[in-house]
């Protein structure tokens, strides 16, 4: 079992939450949390008691304030070149795991904290969540894949006036505009996330990825090479044990057991 400084995993019925753990910087993201978080994500990827992940900030007032601005100050040219392909490496190996992982935005999602919630498959907000690119203001751009995430959510016109004005929106706003699925009361975002997970463990794990797949990749690519990446996944689908217990269970009016083959 690994063990974190800044992240806290905790396990429960299929479901994994990750804690993103720095509350004294409200959850500043810095290289040892990239780091820590490449870890957690080879670890839970990997782990077949997991079925669903949940990313959130530890304390009451924040997802993740963004990147550690005390930490960028003192960084020169290459060093920024370096710690911005680190993060965007790190965030779409979370874009790309196997499993579906889910934003539970409990506070501040400014810059880093924008962008890592946008690397998740689905974001959740509190009512108390507030969105913003405020990179500008400080001298430099989204580096953590802000400024091409942002724009394939929310529209061009959108991203480019958030990230040119620094202007920060409020869940009510990032709900309008897409960024977020659904907005809750603080109080029960955990659970509510937690019932979203536990509704998405009760499908076949592999479909669940195989569509994951075929939705996150052809979002990337022209219509024709994504039907073409959708035929191959069905088809993968339709190779599984699931697949026949699916079929099996509908047409002997039962409930499925996944066997994750
Ligand atoms: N970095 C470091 N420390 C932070 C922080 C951050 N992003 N955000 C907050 N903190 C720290 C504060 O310094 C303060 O520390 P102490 O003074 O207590 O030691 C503590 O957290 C509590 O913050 P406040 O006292 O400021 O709390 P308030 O409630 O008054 O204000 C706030 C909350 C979120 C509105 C405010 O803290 C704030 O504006 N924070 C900065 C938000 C921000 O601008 N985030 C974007 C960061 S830039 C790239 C790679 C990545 C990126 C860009 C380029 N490359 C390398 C190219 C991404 C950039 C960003 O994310």
């Amino acid at each position: 079992m690994l063990t974190y400084e800044n992240l806290i995993i905790e396990k429960e019925e299929g479901i994994a939450l990750m804690y993103i753990n720095r509350p004294k910087a409200l959850n500043a993201i810095n290289a040892d949390v990239l780091k820590e978080m490449e870890q957690a994500i080879d670890a839970l990827d990997a782990d077949d008691e997991v079925r669903v992940v949940i990313i959130t900030g530890a304390g009451e007032k924040s997802f993740v304030a963004g990147a550690d601005i005390v930490w960028m100050y003192n960084m020169d040219q290459p060093g920024c070149r370096k710690f911005s392909a680190y993060g965007e490496y790190v965030f779409r190996k979370l874009e790309r795991m196997e499993k579906p992982v889910i934003a539970a935005v409990n506070g501040f999602a400014l810059g880093g904290g924008c962008e890592l919630a946008m690397a998740c498959d689905i974001r959740l907000a509190s009512e108390t969540a507030v969105f913003g690119q405020p990179e500008v203001g400080l001298g430099i751009i989204p580096g953590f894949g802000g400024t091409q995430r942002l724009p394939r959510l929310v529209g061009e016109g959108r991203a480019k006036e958030l990230t040119y004005t620094a202007n920060t929106i409020k869940a009510d706003e990032a709900y309008r505009i897409g960024l977020v699925n659904h907005v809750y009361p603080a109080d029960q975002l955990m659970e509510e996330a937690k019932k979203l997970a536990k509704r998405i463990i009760k499908q076949a794990p592999l479909a669940v990825a195989y569509a994951k797949h075929a939705i996150s990749v052809g979002m990337q690519c022209d219509l024709d090479s994504a039907m073409a990446i959708e035929a191959d996944m069905f088809g993968n689908s339709c190779a599984t044990e699931d697949k026949s217990e699916g079929m099996g269970a509908f047409i002997e009016k039962r409930k499925p057991t996944w066997k994750n083959k």
